[in-house]
């Protein structure tokens, strides 16, 4: 059965198919978002996963604006915030999916410090880091992960400064799940997210993205014709080995796959499990409260 067949199978895909709006389409045509959104849905719905059990958390930026194209339970946050929002959510709500989506500049410039104690805290979020290596959608300007040297928007001479690599942080920080995946390839990408939904801890998934209307270097024809896989290129790679993975991003290749995966790590819920016997866990302390004579007042 062909996943397309496993999909209108699952009988869930209508949940995230079948949505009309009459919000403006504002992503540019040929953007990445529309095949990572895609491949995101047909995720869920190869996994099963009922709509009704998963809150989409967005940042700001192209990428967040993902949030008025995809119906269900959707939080947009303050840019570079969402990670903290995410974990939030997830805190209150144990037993739902939290997904959360941010871009580049979200991750590694505005929100730098988040995704540090994102990933040293391992919460339970599948994490997909648009990567188009700019601020799309304020037009274009070199983020932190702009190459040496591209011309950009506030930077028409070129990017002076060298670029962070993303996964090198990442993998700086012991995480227990990362994986790279791009915009090129909806089955990879759909693979890549069942993984990543199925990880108890933190789940970045590094995903590579074209902005056909500011990124003129990493362009999608670009990605066809660089990206390669980690499982053809090297059969004997062992993700469980931080020190091979380290290795493989050191390296401007673009190298598809799971590039880390520590399943034994304990997640940060069952790090919480004493509280069991001792506090309440968040979800208990939630009270309903009547806010009607409150509201009346004002
Ligand atoms: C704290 C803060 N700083 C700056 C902005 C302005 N701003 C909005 S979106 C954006 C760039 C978004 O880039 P990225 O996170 O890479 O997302 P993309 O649009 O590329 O998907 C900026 C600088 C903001 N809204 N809030
Ligand atoms: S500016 Fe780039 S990232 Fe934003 S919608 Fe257009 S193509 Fe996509
Ligand atoms: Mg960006």
């Amino acid at each position: 059965m062909t996943n397309t067949q496993q999909i209108a199978s699952a009988g869930i895909a209508h949940q995230y198919t079948d949505y009309e709006t009459d919000e403006v389409m504002t992503w540019c045509g040929g953007c990445g978002n529309y095949s990572i959104q895609n491949a995101l849905k047909r995720a869920l719905s190869l996994e099963g996963i009922d709509r009704a059990n998963v809150i989409f958390c967005f940042d700001v930026g192209c990428s967040g604006n993902g949030s008025d194209k995809m119906e269900g339970y959707t939080i947009h946050g303050l840019h570079g915030r969402v990670l903290p929002l995410a974990a939030g959510v997830k805190m209150a709500q144990h037993n739902t999916h939290v997904i959360c989506e941010a871009g580049d500049g979200a991750t590694f410039s505005e929100g730098a410090g988040h995704v540090v104690h994102a990933i040293r805290n391992d919460y339970p979020v599948l994490f997909i880091h648009h990567d188009n290596q700019n601020y799309g959608l304020t037009t274009g300007q070199c983020s932190s992960l702009t190459p040496k040297g591209c011309k950009m928007n506030a930077a028409p001479e070129g990017n002076p400064i060298e670029p962070l690599n993303p996964l090198e942080v990442v993998l700086s920080l012991k995480p227990s799940f990362v994986a790279r995946t791009c915009c090129v390839d909806t089955e990879h990408m759909t693979e890549t997210f069942q993984k990543a939904l199925n990880h108890k801890g933190f789940a970045f998934v590094e995903t590579l993205q074209s902005c056909p209307t500011y990124n003129k270097h990493t362009t999608h024809e670009w990605y066809v014709e660089n990206i390669k896989f980690i499982e053809k290129e090297f059969p004997d790679y062992d993700p469980t080995d931080i020190w091979q993975a380290r290795k493989l991003v050191d390296n401007t290749v673009p190298y598809l796959g799971m590039i880390y995966h520590n399943p034994k790590r304990e997640s940060f819920l069952e790090s919480l499990a004493h509280k069991d016997k001792n506090d309440p866990m968040l979800i208990d302390e939630v009270q309903q409260v009547d806010v009607g004579n409150f509201m009346a007042t004002l």
